[in-house]
C-alpha cells in the first residue's frame, strides 16, 4: 500500500484504559479471624492524550495506526494493596490540529502552541476497595466498587497549517517555485496545473524575522463550486497573518491577465470567507520571460491604485525576491506585535458533563415512554461502579442515589412504586421504583408492604429485602457516607 507522505485529515479511535476493580477482603491472622476490611482500591485506567509537538508536520502516523488504547488500571488486592494505575498514552500531533467528534462533527479542541494538550479518551476510575468504604456504620463492607470502563471516542484530526503567510494563485503561477526559492523547502514543481496536491510549508528568514510560508493547491474560477481542488485547502491558510497573490505574467491562456487573475482569486477567497481582513501583497511572477516583465510594469500602477503593494519577481532569476521576503517579514512582524505574547502551553480538558458544573443539578429526570430516565454524571457513574451480583453493593447504590434526592424528585414527578427507573446512557440499568416514604392515599403502605407488585416483580421483592436491611442504618450513614462522593 502506498503510504501518503502528507495526511491532513484522519479518523482516530481512542480507548481509555478501564479502572481496576476495588477489592473486598478481610484481614486474617491467626487467632484473629476478622481483622477488619483490608481490600485495596483499583488503579485508574490510563488516558489517551493528544499533545502538540511542533516538530511534526503531518498526521500520517495515525493514518497507519488509527486505533490507540491506554492500559487498564490493576485491581486492588487484600492487605490494603492498591492496584497500579494504567499508563497514559500521549499522542504527538502537529501544531494546528483541530480535533472534532467523528460522529457529530462537533469541534472539541483546536490544538495550537507547543505543549497544548487534550484528554481525548479518559481512563476509567478505579473502584474503591472495601477498606476505603468502611465507616462507623458499615464497619466491614462485604463489597467493593467496580472500576469504570475507560472512555471510547472516535475523533477526526484535521491539520490546519499554522503558517504566517499563505500563497494563493492560479495553478502554475509559481507558488511552489516561490517557496523553493525563498526557503529550504523542496516542493514538487512542474509545468502542468495542480502539481501541488497538498500544502507545502517553508521557513523563511528575512532580517531578524523568521516566519513560515505555505502554498495551497492552485485555485481556478468556480473553485468555490467544486472546480479544481484548491478550495478545500483554503482552510489551511485561515490562520495566516497575510496572503500573497502569486500572479503569472507569462501565461498565454486566453482570458487571463494579471488583473483578471487577481479578481478571480479574490472572488474565490470571498466565497470561502474569513480572509477579508488579512493584508495582501501581490507578487507578479516570471518577469524573466520577455514580455512578462513589461506586462508587470504595465499593470503595476493599477494594482497600486487599489492600495496593494506590488513586487515584480522571478523565482528563476531571483529578481525581486529579497524585497518581497522583507515585505512579508514586515507584515508578519506587524501582526505579531498586535497579538498577545505566546501563551504558556494551553491545556484543553475534556468538556465536563453538565451535571458536574457548580450551580447545576446533579441529575435530571425525564419521562421516556414508560420509564423514568435519570441523567447525571454522578448517578450514572455510581451505577457503573456497582456490582449488581452483590446485594450489599446494590443497597449502597440505593443510598447514594437517595442522598442526592433522586427518590424525592421521582415522587414529586408522580412516580409510583413499581415504575421502571433507568439510569445510565446506552447500557442503562432499569430499577423498579420502591420509595422509602409514604407516597399517598391509594398506596397506604410503605415500601415492602404493597403486595400488588409482589408476584410480578421479583426485582421489587429483592429491593424490599435489601431495603429492610438498609433502612435502619440509613440515617446514621448519611453523616459518614460522604467520603466517597467527595473523593471519587
Ligand atoms: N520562466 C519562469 N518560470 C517559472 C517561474 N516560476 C515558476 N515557473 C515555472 O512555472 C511552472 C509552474 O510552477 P509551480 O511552482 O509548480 O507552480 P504552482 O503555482 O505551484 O502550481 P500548482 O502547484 O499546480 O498550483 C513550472 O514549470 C516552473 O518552472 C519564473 O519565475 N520564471
Ligand atoms: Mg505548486
Amino acid at each position: 500500500m502506498a503510504i501518503p507522505s502528507f495526511v491532513d485529515r484522519v479518523t482516530l479511535h481512542t480507548y481509555g484504559g478501564n479502572g481496576g476493580h476495588g477489592c473486598a477482603s478481610v484481614h486474617r491472622e491467626k487467632f484473629k479471624p476478622l481483622g477488619g476490611p483490608d481490600g485495596g482500591n483499583g488503579g485508574d485506567g490510563g488516558s489517551v492524550i493528544l499533545r502538540v509537538d511542533p516538530s511534526l508536520t503531518t498526521l500520517v502516523d495515525y493514518h497507519r495506526e488509527s486505533h490507540r488504547r491506554a492500559t487498564n488500571g490493576q485491581p486492588g488486592k487484600g492487605d490494603h494493596a492498591n492496584g497500579a494505575n494504567g499508563e497514559d498514552i500521549v499522542l504527538a500531533v502537529p501544531d494546528g490540529t483541530v480535533v472534532s467528534d467523528a460522529d457529530t462533527g462537533e469541534e472539541l479542541a483546536d490544538l495550537t502552541g507547543t505543549g497544548s494538550e487534550m484528554v481525548v479518551a479518559a481512563g476509567g476510575r478505579g473502584g474503591l476497595g472495601n477498606a476505603a468504604l468502611a465507616s462507623n456504620s458499615r464497619k466491614a463492607p462485604g463489597f467493593a466498587l467496580l472500576g469504570e470502563e475507560g472512555e471510547t471516542r472516535v475523533v477526526t484530526l484535521e491539520l490546519k497549517v499554522v503558517a504566517d503567510v499563505g500563497l494563493v494563485g492560479f495553478p502554475s503561477a509559481g507558488k511552489s517555485s516561490l517557496i523553493a526559492a525563498i526557503s529550504r523547502a523542496r516542493p514538487k514543481i512542474a509545468d502542468y496545473p495542480f502539481t501541488t496536491l497538498i500544502p507545502n510549508l517553508g521557513v523563511v528568514v528575512a532580517g531578524d524575522v523568521t516566519y513560515t510560508v505555505a502554498d495551497v493547491p492552485g485555485l481556478i474560477e468556480g473553485a468555490s463550486e467544486g472546480r479544481g481542488l484548491g478550495f478545500d485547502f483554503l482552510r489551511h491558510i485561515e490562520r495566516c497573518a497575510a496572503l500573497v497573490h502569486v500572479i503569472d505574467c507569462a501565461t498565454f491562456e486566453p482570458g487571463r491577465d494579471p488583473l483578471t487573475d487577481l479578481d478571480v482569486i479574490e472572488a474565490e477567497l470571498v466565497a470561502h470567507g474569513g480572509l477579508e481582513d488579512r493584508p495582501r501583497l501581490v507578487a507578479l511572477n516570471k518577469i524573466d520571460v520577455p514580455d512578462a516583465g513589461e506586462l508587470a510594469e504595465l499593470v503595476r500602477p493599477e494594482l497600486e491604485a487599489r492600495g496593494l503593494r506590488v513586487f515584480p519577481i522571478s523565482t528563476k532569476s531571483g529578481a525581486g525576491l529579497q524585497a518581497l521576503t522583507f515585505a512579508m517579514a514586515e507584515v508578519v512582524a506587524a501582526r505579531r506585535s498586535t497579538l498577545p505574547p505566546p501563551a504558556p502551553p494551553r491545556i484543553v480538558l475534556r468538556p465536563k458533563p453538565v451535571g458536574s458544573r457548580p450551580g447545576h443539578e446533579e441529575f435530571t429526570i425525564r419521562r421516556e415512554n414508560d420509564l423514568w430516565r435519570v441523567d447525571g454524571e454522578k448517578p450514572e457513574r455510581w451505577v457503573r461502579q456497582t456490582d449488581f451480583g452483590n446485594a450489599e453493593a446494590v443497597g449502597y447504590l440505593a443510598d447514594r442515589l437517595n442522598r442526592i434526592g433522586i427518590e424525592d424528585r421521582l415522587l414529586e414527578l408522580g412516580a409510583r412504586a413499581g415504575d421502571g427507573v433507568a439510569i445510565g446512557g446506552e447500557n442503562a440499568v432499569v430499577f423498579d421504583f420502591a420509595p422509602q416514604i409514604d407516597i399517598g392515599a391509594e398506596i397506604l403502605s410503605r415500601r415492602g408492604e404493597d403486595n400488588r407488585f409482589e408476584a410480578q416483580r421479583p426485582a421489587a421483592q429483592r429491593r424490599r429485602e435489601l431495603d429492610r436491611e438498609y433502612h435502619a442504618r440509613k440515617a446514621e450513614e448519611r453523616a459518614d457516607d460522604d467520603i466517597d462522593d467527595d473523593l471519587r
